[in-house]
């Protein structure tokens, strides 16, 4: 039995907890959560513990201790190869990892514009224009990975993969912010979006009471 556990915030904000929470609970690998609250003044102290750079996620496998979602999702394609973590030809693998770094270290209007936000939508949103470029980059990425390598399923290649997760923080906003999209890429939001990993993590993040002040939105919101 492999002794998993995966330190995450409030389902309802954190973009970077989802992406290895969704990993494990898409292939139903066991693991315990422990639940932080963002942004609290008992933070500090429940993250004490670990070796954590003051954030989440981070995975606890045993002794070990790994930080940072793109790093986790690394160590989790490697402690389940069977899972296919990465697409297993090499061409597609180096596109599957660029679309990760892309996503880790890029979109920045997007990120601070939209916040992710499950339980609420924010009619008549109307991103800037840096904002709308970075729709438009992840828009024409999910169109790279889907024509070229696809095929095979629903998924940005094809089965599942690593990708997924580091796109699915992006597939919540889209939907709470109603951003408008073409067929190709509203499939892919609808397959993400209606997968029972993701319906689990939204209904955890709906079921949530807290509220992260600076993690809102500056537009006006209802409830989903
Ligand atoms: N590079 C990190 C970023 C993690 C991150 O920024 N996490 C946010 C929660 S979604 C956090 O812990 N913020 C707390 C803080 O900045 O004090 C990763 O990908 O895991």
């Amino acid at each position: 039995m492999i002794n998993l556990r995966l330190v995450i915030g409030n389902c309802n904000y954190s973009s970077w907890s989802l992406r290895p929470w969704f990993y494990l609970r898409h292939h139903a690998i066991a693991f315990e959560t422990i639940k932080i609250s963002l942004f609290t003044e008992t933070m500090a102290s429940e993250l004490a513990p670990y070796f954590s750079d003051g954030k989440v996620p981070l995975l606890l496998h045993d002794e070990l201790q790994v930080w940072d979602s793109l790093a986790i999702l690394e160590y989790l394609a490697e402690l389940f190869p069977e899972k296919r973590g990465w697409p297993a030809e090499r061409g597609a693998r180096a596109v599957a990892r660029s679309v990760c770094a892309e996503m880790h270290s890029s979109f920045p209007d997007l990120r601070s514009e939209l916040p992710m936000n499950c339980r609420r939508r924010f009619p008549g949103f109307r991103p800037t224009d840096a904002a709308a470029r970075d729709i438009q980059r992840v828009f024409s990425v999910w169109h790279y990975c889907r024509q070229r390598y696809g095929r095979n399923g629903p998924w940005l290649f094809g089965s599942f993969s690593v990708a997924d997760c580091m796109y699915a923080p992006v597939v919540m906003r889209l939907v709470s912010y109603a951003i408008d999209m073409d067929d190709l890429c509203r499939a892919y939001v609808d397959t993400l979006y209606h997968s029972a990993a993701a319906r689990e993590w939204i209904t955890m993040g709906q079921a949530e009471r807290e509220v992260i002040q600076q993690d809102e939105a500056n537009w006006p919101s209802e409830p989903i």
